[in-house]
């Protein structure tokens, strides 16, 4: 997905004329407010799809395509989006990463009941920070079955100067009926979690959590090698690329062979430019890096899960006018660069620091795996969760301890929040939203409760969450 900026600007203005659609009625602070809406027609929807390689299969998704429309606006913008469910089941739309008012947040039984069957429902908020975010259906395996998307907030006051802009979304797939769903097998309940877990409906359909799948396609925006399309360069541009990871059960280490990737944002926010050779982003992360396309060949952008396999997603990055047809893949070898969070740092430090004091401070053991079938934090399976009370103006600490042999990106929703190390000094931070938590790592967030509601808060490995690693953060009067 190139933009030409030049062509986005005349969209973007063309598509201001297009908006307000009659006998729809805003809520009052919204429509009050006087702001462009930009309005996107949503329809949820099995379809037929195929990857560019391997066979056609029933897919579940947004207005028939995988990934959905890319959403893209300017900051300040109201995004409105009708959703319209002709899916067999119910479903939401949740907007990963955008601290919006918790009714438009899309989790179910948190916020909002599901969008029944033929049902429709209107999600608006304000576009607010500028930055790379997801969406994707929240309830139960669908985003393994297709229904996620890009959704890009552009600053209304750039900063940064870039000649070439791609998203790429990289996504795990089954190429079966169904998707992710089709190739893996349902853990029975056993003991008296299970016998919890049975009497309960909605979650895990009753019938215990599944199993991780086999997955058989790695796919950028939708499409498996060679079928991807080629990252057009001209010698000599600075390129931009907003990596998103939608995938429900793949955490990718990333390389360009012959180019260092320069990162720039995290999880939307920005940070002090770094650079590194490989990068690691895992479910739900965003990274925006830019390389300056100084190496004229054919090259191979590649990912690898998480240190292991070799190749299993590859991007060309094609320069015009080269001829030759050789595609060079990248070598992960020792002693490459490869940053951590500890590595980088807020781009604005001014805007906050990382207190001594939080008020409220929830440890939060993360376990599972091994012999049981679900995922816990401290010992407990969500909905049969603990609720991390919160009042509002609260600096709110959470400490991770991974008990556990698998890595879990933890996410909170509604809230950017800091990564906390104690040996780093006060002005040393970055922000997120979401966080790889390693085996047995301990490691601190904290977050000013500045946006009341009900905010769920998981691991964003879609088969830890539905085996229950979640819970809910509840704001008190
Ligand atoms: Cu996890």
């Amino acid at each position: 997905m190139d933009v030409n900026r030049r062509t986005f600007l005349k969209t973007t203005l063309g598509s201001f004329l297009a908006t307000g659609l009659p006998g729809v009625s805003l809520t009052e602070a919204l429509s009050k407010s006087k702001k462009p809406v930009k309005e996107f027609r949503f329809h949820a929807s099995k379809a037929r799809v195929n990857l560019g390689v391997g066979p056609d299969f029933t897919a579940w998704t947004y207005n028939g395509q995988i990934p959905g429309p890319e959403i893209r606006v300017r900051e300040g913008e109201i995004i409105r989006v009708v959703l319209k469910n002709y899916l067999p089941e119910g479903t939401t739309i949740h907007w990963h990463g955008i601290p919006l008012p918790n009714a438009m947040d899309g989790v179910p039984g948190v916020t909002q009941n599901p969008v029944m069957p033929g049902e429709s429902f209107i999600y608006e908020f304000e576009a607010r920070p500028a930055g790379s975010y997801i969406y994707h259906s929240h309830v139960h395996y669908q985003l393994d079955q297709g229904l996620y998307g890009a959704l890009i907030i552009e600053p209304s006051n750039p900063r940064e100067s870039y000649d070439r802009e791609y998203t790429l979304a990289l996504e795990d797939w089954v190429m079966r009926d169904e998707g992710g769903v089709a190739n893996t097998r349902r853990r029975p309940p056993m003991g008296m979690m299970g016998g919890m877990m049975r009497r309960r409906s909605g979650f895990g359909q009753g019938r215990g959590p599944l199993l991780e799948p086999f997955y058989d396609g790695y796919a950028v925006n939708g499409k498996v090698y060679p079928a991807v399309s080629p990252l057009e360069v001209s010698k000599g541009d600075r390129v931009k690329l907003r990596l998103l990871n939608p995938s429900s059960a793949t955490i990718y280490d990333l390389r360009l062979a012959g180019h260092a990737l320069t990162i720039t944002h995290v999880d939307g926010n920005a940070i002090v430019p770094m650079d590194t050779d490989v990068l690691r982003i895992g479910m739900g992360e965003r990274y925006d890096v830019e390389f300056v396309a100084n190496k004229p060949g054919n090259w191979l952008l590649t990912a690898r899960e998480g240190g292991f396999g070799e190749g299993m997603l590859r991007i060309p990055v094609q320069y015009n006018g080269v001829r030759r047809k050789e595609v060079v893949p990248p070598t992960f070898h020792r002693g490459l660069r490869f940053a951590t969070y500890w590595d980088l740092q807020a781009f604005y430090p001014s805007e906050g620091s990382v207190s001594r004091t939080a008020d409220r401070f929830y440890p939060q053991t993360l376990g599972g795996g091994m012999h049981s079938p679900f995922w816990t934090i401290n010992g407990r399976v969500y909905p049969n969760a603990e609720r991390l009370a919160v009042r509002k103006g609260e600096r709110v600490r959470i400490g991770y301890w991974n008990h556990s042999m698998m890595p879990h990106p933890m996410h909170l929703h509604g809230h950017f929040f800091k990564v906390v190390l104690p040996s780093l000094p006060d002005n040393r931070w970055i922000q997120k939203d979401t966080l790889i938590v390693n085996p047995m790592q301990r490691v601190e967030i904290e977050f000013l409760a500045d946006n009341p509601g009900n905010w769920f808060h998981h691991c964003h490995n879609l088969y830890h969450m539905e085996a229950g690693m979640a819970n809910v953060v509840v704001y008190q009067l």
